[in-house]
């Protein structure tokens, strides 16, 4: 019995190791912005941006955790702009996406991340968001902060297109800086991890004593 026991230990102990491995599973390239793009220096590889003059790498140094580059959207306009990319997906996965953030906001503007899930067309099937706002209770100015969604790909989806975005005001007197983008899917194995866990506590239900 004790042999049985502690086979399925083991098994299990393998299991969680192959779940671990793959939580850290980031799907966006270039999530800390310090990789250049073709585009100069303030162009990040990896990223579409919708107006360069508006939203590019920007070069910071002793920002412990966020190495010498992070992403800036500047207050140039009464706009939404963003840096995204478009990475497959499945749907019926749960995805989390998260960015950390700072920068000076006024009343009404606010900072996102974003996920648009969409069909192999393009088409958008809907899209989840977090946000960053002045009047939220962790927000100070310069103060980096961490906004993160969870949703699960709707029916249809192929793909997810993240969004690093802003809805500034255009008056100058703002901007956002944002670093360290992840796009994160559930761990593939976690229904078989959770099999393991109902398996164990039948065996210790049913050889106990
Ligand atoms: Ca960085
Ligand atoms: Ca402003």
């Amino acid at each position: 019995m004790r042999n049985t026991l502690a086979s399925i230990g083991k098994l299990s102990m393998g299991v969680l190791i192959a779940c671990t491995g793959m939580a850290s599973a980031n799907l966006l390239t270039n999530g800390d912005f310090e990789t250049q793009g073709s585009g100069g220096t303030d162009d990040a590889a990896g990223w579409f941006r919708t107006n360069p003059s508006i939203v590019g790498r920007y070069n910071e140094a002793g920002q412990a955790g966020h190495g010498d580059w992070e992403l800036l959207l500047q207050d140039n306009e009464d706009a939404w702009h963003w840096a995204s990319q478009i990475v497959p997906a499945t749907a019926g996965v749960e995805y989390t996406a998260s960015i950390q953030m700072k920068g000076v906001l006024q009343a009404g503007e606010i900072g996102y991340v974003f996920m648009d899930f969409k069909d192999s067309g393009g088409a958008s099937l809907g899209s989840e968001w977090s946000e960053y706002l002045s009047s939220d209770a962790d927000y100070g100015d310069f103060v980096w902060v961490t906004r993160t969604k969870v949703a699960t790909a709707p029916a249809g989806t192929t793909q997810i297109e993240f969004r690093a975005m802003t809805k500034l005001d255009g008056k100058g007197d703002s901007g956002v800086w944002m670093d360290n983008a992840e796009l994160v899917p559930e761990p593939a194995t976690m229904g078989l991890f959770g099999l393991m866990g109902g398996a164990m506590l039948w065996a210790r239900k049913r050889f106990k004593r």
